[in-house]
Formats: C-alpha cells, structure tokens, sequence
C-alpha cells in the first residue's frame, strides 16, 4: 500500500528535496496535500507534476493565481492558515511532513496530531515553543513523531531496538557554522552574505543564519528533550566539522552508537516516511579513507551566546523556549536586513526573555500570546539599537 504524504512548506529546501524523494519511490509514496507560503509559482509547478488531491497557498493574495493556472486540473485549491489547518486533517493522508518555517508550523502540526496522523518533523521550532503540550496530545493519540532534523534522525536510527534501555546522555554533532573560529571582534562586522554560505549543509535562509548563530543547535538540544523524553543537562552538543557523525548516543553502560554517513537531508527524509523499512538508494557512500580524521571540539557558548540561552530557556520552562524561538524569528530577520549586527543578535534575544511576561503553565493560547508579545517587545528592542 501507498503512503499518502501531506508535504507542508512544499518550495522550501526540505519540502523540494522530499518531492526528490517521493520520485524516486512512485511505489511506495502518493502526494496528497502540497502548502506554500508564499511560493505560488513551484508550488504550481509541483502540483501539475505530483497531482496532489489538494493544495494551499498560505498567502491569501496568491490564491487567484494559483487556482487560475490549476483551474484545468482536478485538484483542490485553497488558502490561508485556516485552510492550511483543515486541509491536514483529510481522511486519505497518512503522515504529514512538517518544514514550515519557525513558528508557522505549530498550529497545522497541532491540528493533524489531533487528527491522528504520524508527522514526519522537520520544523523543530514546533518543538521548542510547545514541546511539552504537542508530545502530550501525540501520546493521547498514539501518533507518531519521526524526526527529520539529521540529528534526531540520527539518535532515533541509535535508538532502533532500545527503547528499554535508558539513556545516559545524547551527544548533537554541529558542524560549528561559517563563523566555527572567529572571535568576537570579527563576528562584529560579519553580514548576512558571510553567514549564508554555510560549509556542509544546503538549507533555507533563516536556518542558515541559526546555524550560524548556533542557536539551531540550541533548538535541536530542545526538540531532543521532548523527542526523547531527556533533561537538557543530559544534552551535549560537539562541534564536529566534517558532518560524517550525525549525532551519537550514550548508554548506561557507557557504551556510545553513533549513526554516520555523508551529509545529505534526503536520507533522513526518506528514513521517516519509510520508517521502520530502509530503501535502497545510489547516494555517494562515505569512505573512511576519505577521511583519516574527524574532528571534534566543545562549542564556544561564550562567543556563541545563542547555545546558551538556548540551554537558560530550557531549564527554565514553561513559555520561555517559546519566548526565546519569537525574539529569533524577529531578530534573524532583522540581521537579514541589516538593522543590526551579528552580536546584537543575542543581546536582543536576551533582553526579550527578561522583559516578556513569563509564564511556568502555560496552555496552547498562553503560546500564541507569548509568540505575539515577543514579537512586539524585540521590535521595539530593535528600534532602540
Ligand atoms: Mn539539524
């Protein structure tokens, strides 16, 4: 039987490599649901390729134009975020993949865990705003969450028949970013540019500068804790350089598994929809004499202040993961536009978790106004600069 798959943010970096890997496998996975931002032109193009049952465009002012070009295609055409929320609830889909962009991918991932379908997670920050309450209803309703991110794909793939045994700790490569040795006067004066050109991994422009910033790997040490029900203490992050070690983990025995291969999102991809089967691929297959060393060094989380806020808002609690995920969203973009500098970055972000209003239990909504209330206070921090 065919896999009926539910591809959120569809244009996206991940969203394209997953339809790569769809083609490769027209036995086994059928698209049934398509959504788009913003992106009205692939995701037409998709849609006339993979003929899904239905699309969204989430941007309502695309929905003529895109319903225009489909309009001789037998494919339902909707927009908005309402849409978006509804449409990931259709009887016919099986699991849904999640690579919406920041804070956008809570709330349609909410409504399909509630709707009972296995979610495939690429956007983490789903995770890290509302960790505690999406792995409780996903528990509720015995749905899976299959990790996408390399990293957790990569303990998950460790995991693979332990699931008694208890975990000592996870080790999160990081391959340590564009900026891995630069000091704290030369990242001063670094530019969206320096930071976009990331060695190892090809991904989207506000995962890029995370990853820059290390605080996608302060994320990651978050979507851990939830994914595998750990403590942030027992989370270490290694900055490993070459990406061959995807991320480790140890037992109480001491003993330590690491899964490794060559950098490449789609196998990770491909491992959560296929999951617990292995399809066989002609990827470039890692050798080792390739490689004589690998290299491994502790983040710098002084230089790197992201990693440890990360790590503050964690112990913390309660709403201020989601707190610190809004003042990135808010200050990434403004990086991106050159409002402010690199550094100012995690000042603004620090600022922000001290000023908005925290909350130790908070509910789904409690959520949604915190996003909103960040939103608001990083701007004004971002005027003051
Ligand atoms: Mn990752």
């Amino acid at each position: 039987m065919k896999k009926n798959i539910a591809i959120l943010g569809s244009t996206g970096s991940i969203g394209t490599q997953t339809l790569q890997v769809v083609e490769s496998y027209p036995d086994k996975f059928q698209v049934e649901l398509l959504s788009a931002n913003n992106n009205s032109s692939l995701l037409i193009e998709q849609a006339k390729k993979f003929q899904p049952n239905c699309i969204v465009i989430s941007n309502e002012e695309k929905y003529a134009e895109v319903s225009e070009a489909l309009k001789n295609e037998p494919i339902k055409v909707y927009a908005g975020h309402d849409a978006l929320n509804q449409a990931v609830q259709a009887e016919d889909i099986h699991i849904v993949l999640t690579a919406l962009v920041g804070f956008s991918g809570l709330m349609p991932t909410y409504y399909a865990i509630k709707a009972g379908k296995d979610i495939a997670l690429a956007n983490k920050e789903t995770m890290v705003v509302a960790g505690e309450i999406i792995t409780k209803i996903a528990n509720e309703k015995e749905v899976n969450i299959l990790p996408v991110d390399s990293e957790h794909s990569a303990i998950f793939q460790c995991l693979a028949g332990e699931f008694m045994n208890p975990i000592e700790k996870i080790i999160l490569t990081c391959s340590g970013g564009p900026f891995r040795n630069k000091s704290l006067g030369e990242l001063k004066n670094v530019t969206p540019q320096d930071a976009l050109a990331h060695p190892n991994w090809d991904m989207g422009a506000k995962i890029t500068i995370d990853s820059a910033t290390l605080i996608n790997k302060g994320f990651e040490v978050i979507e851990a804790k939830w994914l595998f029900g750990l403590q942030a203490k027992n989370i270490e992050v290694i900055v490993h350089p070459q990406s061959i070690i995807h991320s480790m983990v140890q037992f109480t025995d001491g003993s330590i598994k690491a899964q490794m291969g060559l950098p490449d999102m789609k196998l990770p991809i491909q491992y959560a929809l296929s999951f617990p089967s292995r399809l066989q691929t002609n990827y470039p297959r890692f050798n080792f004499a390739d490689y004589p060393s690998l290299d491994f060094e502790p983040p710098n989380t002084k230089i790197f202040r992201n990693l440890a806020l990360s790590y503050v808002a964690s112990e913390k609690g309660g709403n201020m993961p989601c707190i610190l995920n809004a003042a990135n969203e808010v200050v990434v973009s403004a990086f991106l536009q050159r409002k402010i500098g690199f550094l100012e970055m995690s000042e603004i972000i620090e600022e922000a978790m001290e000023l908005v209003n925290f909350i130790a239990k908070p509910d789904l909504n409690d959520y949604l106004n915190a996003d909103l209330e960040t939103r608001e206070v990083t701007e004004m921090l971002i005027n003051r600069k």
